[in-house]
């Protein structure tokens, strides 16, 4: 089964771009996904395929027009209907391991690209297009934050990563920042890899390394690490249990 990505852009040579190369690259020619950019331009209706236009209210920049941008979504609905529709702003809801994991299970996605100001927020009306952020920064369009998405998806589809994507351990598959790596030389500029990682003792590092997680995302994550506490209650002993299912 191939993962389709459709993209809608003004710039679809950005695409397949990095995800052309490495891991990515190698599930596209094996055929595990697909790419295939769609330049929104080509459904533009006057002389002068124009695709956006001065803020109604005013203001700086320019706005996607929702009939270019309705157009070109009704075609990509038209050869895959199946496929959710997702819209690269930063005014999105934010991206999630989560929601990424549904998407890589699902036949594959469509992305739409904004560029200058954003989308005629009408576009959100009457079509099921979901608008997604990759994060609290402003990037200069769309395509950077499609290649993210599809690469976050791409690598958890089936025969493209070996073992390591089956990663309980990773970050925020537990709901933590991962535990810290090391490999040889053992030392290095005076600095050695910690001793329990080389004793063989396999509980002994299952623990630090929980540890190690926990102090790293309370530390660099407090809102992670706040969640992960959320999800505990305190037993009349002091200690921490489960939260029970209700
Ligand atoms: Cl999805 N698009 C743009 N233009 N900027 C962003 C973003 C998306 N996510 C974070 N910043």
């Amino acid at each position: 089964m191939t993962f389709a990505a459709t993209i809608l852009t003004l710039y679809p040579e950005m695409f397949p771009g990095p995800l052309g190369q490495s891991l990515a690259g190698r599930a596209l020619s094996e055929g595990r996904w697909s790419c295939d950019p769609v330049q929104i331009r080509d459904f533009a209706t006057d002389k002068h395929r124009s695709v956006d236009d001065t803020p109604a209210g005013g203001g700086a920049g320019m706005v996607l027009r929702a009939d270019v941008i309705a157009s070109a979504v009704d075609h990509a609905l038209d050869s895959q209907p199946e496929a959710p529709i997702l819209a690269m702003t930063p005014r999105g809801n934010p991206l999630t391991q989560e929601r990424v994991r549904a998407l890589a299970a699902g036949p594959g996605v469509t992305i739409l690209c904004g560029r200058f100001e954003g989308f005629d927020e009408r576009i959100f009306e009457g079509r099921p297009i979901e608008p997604v952020s990759i994060g609290d920064y402003v990037l200069s369009g769309g395509e950077s934050a499609a290649i993210v998405l599809l690469d976050a998806c791409i690598r958890l589809l089936p025969g493209v990563m070996g073992a390591a994507s089956s990663g309980d351990d990773e970050s925020f598959e537990t709901g933590l920042l991962e535990y810290p790596h090391y490999t040889r030389p053992v030392e290095w500029e005076g600095r050695t890899i910690p001793e329990v990682l080389r004793s063989g003792d396999h509980a002994k590092i299952a623990a630090w390394r929980k540890r190690q997680a926990e102090i790293d995302t309370r530390l660099r994550r407090p809102d992670l690490w706040e969640r992960h506490e959320g999800a505990r209650v305190k037993s009349p002993s002091g200690a921490h249990d489960k939260k029970k299912e209700r």
